[in-house]
């Protein structure tokens, strides 16, 4: 006895000093920590029982063999039938008693994907997972494992949940290299070469991560698409990797590239009106099918940055767009077609190409398309204004872009935490309809009550050990999948379910990191684009500031094209003055965002141009503030360093170091951006440093020659 008390004692210390290098993410199902919660959850849990055995239920059912056992460090059986003290998970069709259980009302609102979660009453309580598909089943388990990792009480549950949005997507931008476009967390997880025979166990974890925050598609290739995805042997790849998430509720889509027909299919054309062109595609979307049943659909770059398109044939978007959904509307499949477009004919402002293109086509589109918009007008810039489109085109359902991989956000070394930047576009009132009229509303469908509505995050997976590079960059991963299932919910809760999660229950670890967290965009946008600056990043491979730089072949690649400083002040007139890029926005916003003195100082230099002398509402002028701001944002980065530090004991060396390494690279680069700005705007500015704002550590020359050739792009 006493031996095995001092085995079970070992294999505990044993445990929690086992190194972690990020794998696990968010389901790491370490034991309880608290006494008398464990001893709850003990007494409550006395084992799992599922009547079935789908493939989606045996997904439920593994995840909680896993978890549970591990949870609450005790033996939880599969059990052959329901009894006091069982986890059931099942749909009333497959366990009849939960018609009584559990309310139909309940079940109604859960819909197609939702579930419900009910501890039953009475001596013999139960706890009922159930919803009224498998899918619905399995994401009830993940929230259920969730309440577990954080800690809440599971007595008296009563939880019903749907999602808000049908299409829950990552994007990869993964090339069938294995590189990654702005891809900064090492190869690409698909191991093109080595499928289908060799199924990596990654593609499992990657599918449950998924499934355990919503998400519900994955489309394989990046956008700038190569054709051969489309041939056989690549379907066939494709195919095994859709087996492998299917269980977890998971389709797979697939970037197209509109000049396929061409490339793989030997035609001359690949003309969306030409019927041979049409047939090619109905053929080859038949052949798609045959491999995987299920298969979503397209998404589509076309005529934009050199990509294929129908504008190639004189033909629009929506004829392009069109002749894919028609070919996959008998599978019931989607056309996602993106509405970043813009081309260096003329000089009209970038900021207004996409909304001068697609409004018109409103309404023209067919039931299966959906438009997939970018939060902002440019770039997945640090802030950028919601995009004009949305709101714009009422008739046709328009879905949202984010980009997780922090291309312009200091790649996989800046710890910063994307909700907040998810959230302002999501709340941001675009006045179509009236006041209220969200972003949130435009994309869940419910303003103009489309039946297609959805959210996609270009991925920040790569093949690190810890998936994407930055331990916290999960945390971008994590948020995407809950705020595409429910974006009411706030920053500050889904950072405190992840750090539960992902580290401890410890508050004195969550809280000030929690903290941490939520001010670090801002912090961000102070060091490198604050008071609407943007686009000011180097030339490329948008690695470090170059605001300087005006040699890219394009003018709307160039930084001094986006800030416009001069001897009279900085940033784009957007005005009716300039280039009339408000005129996009309804009236509402346009009339608050036109004068210089109520647009928002978080928009300033995107539609004004401000004279440097400029007295902002602090008293502070313009450039006293700009070298304000950028001084804040290097203060702001020292003190998530010193916070880390604070914290560091509560968890494991291992991460605590990682993290602690990439906040010191951090710091550098936040002070270089800010030194490298400010040594630059001066030469317009011709103005004093304000007090508490440090010189530059070298020459403005300095700064424009540094070079990057190597920098991940
Ligand atoms: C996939 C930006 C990026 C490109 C990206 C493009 C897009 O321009 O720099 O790498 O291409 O956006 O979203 O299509």
């Amino acid at each position: 006895m006493r031996k095995l008390f001092l085995l079970l004692l070992l294999s505990i210390a044993a445990r929690s000093l086992q190194a972690e290098d990020g794998y696990e993410l968010w389901l790491r199902y370490h034991r309880i920590t608290g006494k008398a919660l464990l001893q709850d959850y003990r007494d409550a849990i006395s084992g799992i029982y599922i009547p079935v055995s789908t493939p989606v239920s045996t997904a439920a059912r593994e995840e909680l063999q896993k978890a549970l056992p591990a949870l609450l460090d005790k033996a939880v059986p599969l059990q052959q039938q329901a009894q006091a003290g069982s986890v059931i998970a099942a749909t009333p069709a497959q366990w009849p008693a939960i018609n009584s259980l559990v309310p139909a009302a309940s079940l109604q609102q859960a819909g197609a994907e939702g579930f419900c979660i009910y501890t039953t009453t009475g001596a013999d309580k139960k706890i009922i997972i159930t919803g009224n598909t498998d899918a619905g089943v399995l994401y009830g388990v993940f929230h259920f494992l969730r309440l577990l990792q954080t800690q809440q009480p599971i007595q008296q549950l009563s939880i019903v949940s749907a999602p808000k949005v049908r299409y829950r997507l990552l994007n990869h931008w993964d090339n069938l290299t294995r590189t990654v476009e702005r891809g900064y967390a090492g190869m690409s997880i698909w191991d093109w070469h080595r499928l289908p025979g060799y199924i990596d166990r990654r593609y499992k974890d990657y599918a449950r991560a998924n499934a355990s925050i919503g998400i519900n598609g994955t489309v394989l290739n990046n956008v700038n698409a190569n054709a051969t995805i489309l041939s056989k042997p690549y379907l066939e790849k494709v195919a095994a990797l859709a087996g492998v998430f299917r269980p977890y509720g998971i389709r797979v889509y697939l970037s197209a590239r509109f000049s396929a027909p061409i490339e793989i299919g030997g035609l001359k054309t690949a003309d969306p009106l030409d019927p041979q062109v049409q047939q090619w595609w109905k053929e080859k979307v038949k052949e798609i099918y045959h491999y995987i049943p299920d298969f979503g659909g397209f998404l589509v770059k076309a005529n934009s940055e050199g990509q294929p398109g129908p504008q190639n044939y004189g033909r629009s978007h929506a004829d392009g767009a069109n002749m894919l959904a028609d070919a996959l509307a008998p599978y019931k499949g989607i056309v996602m077609w993106r509405a970043f477009v813009y081309d260096s004919k003329g000089d009209e402002d970038r900021f207004k190409q996409a909304y001068d293109e697609f409004k018109p086509l409103d309404g023209r589109f067919h039931d299966n398309v959906v438009v997939q918009v970018k939060n902002g007008p440019i770039d997945f810039q640090p802030r950028e204004p919601f995009h004009p489109l949305f709101g714009a085109m009422p008739h046709t359902p328009l879905m949202l872009e984010l980009q997780l991989t922090q291309e312009y956000l200091g790649f996989a070394t800046h710890l910063v935490y994307l909700s907040p930047l998810f959230k302002e576009v999501l709340e941001a009132d675009t006045h179509a309809k009236g006041p209220g009229s969200t972003v949130a509303k435009v994309i869940d469908g419910s303003l103009e009550g489309h039946a297609i509505s959805g959210m996609a995050g270009v991925s920040n997976i790569g093949s690190d050990r810890n998936w994407t590079g930055h331990l916290f960059g999960q945390a971008n991963w994590y948020a995407l999948g809950r705020l595409a299932w429910d974006h009411t919910l706030t920053s500050a809760q889904v950072a405190d379910e992840w750090l539960r999660q992902t580290f401890t229950n410890d508050a004195r670890f969550v809280t000030p990191v929690q903290q941490m967290m939520l001010a670090s965009r801002e912090t961000l946008v102070n060091y490198m684009t604050p008071l609407g600056l943007h686009h000011i990043m180097g030339y490329g491979h948008h690695y470090g500031p170059a605001p300087w730089y005006d040699k890219a072949p394009r003018a709307d690649w160039n930084p001094v094209y986006f800030h416009r400083a001069d001897s009279t002040g900085i940033g784009f007139d957007r005005t009716a003055s300039g280039s009339n890029a408000l005129a996009q926005y309804a009236p509402a916003v346009r009339k608050q965002w036109e004068n210089m003195r109520t647009c928002p100082e978080a928009y300033l230099l995107w539609f004004h141009h401000v004279p440097w002398q400029y007295r902002l509402p602090s008293g502070r002028t313009l450039w006293e503030e700009l070298c304000y701001k950028y001084q804040a944002g290097v203060q702001g980065v020292q003190q998530m360093a010193d916070t880390w530090q604070q914290v560091s004991p509560y968890i494991d060396e291992e991460r605590a170091e990682q993290v602690r390494m990439l906040l010191a690279i951090q710091l550098e680069e936040a002070a270089w951006w800010r030194d490298a700005c400010l040594a630059y705007f001066r030469t317009f500015a011709k103005l004093p440093l304000p007090q508490g704002v440090p010189a530059p550590a070298h020459t403005l020359e300095y700064y424009r020659e540094l070079r990057f050739p190597y920098a991940p792009h």
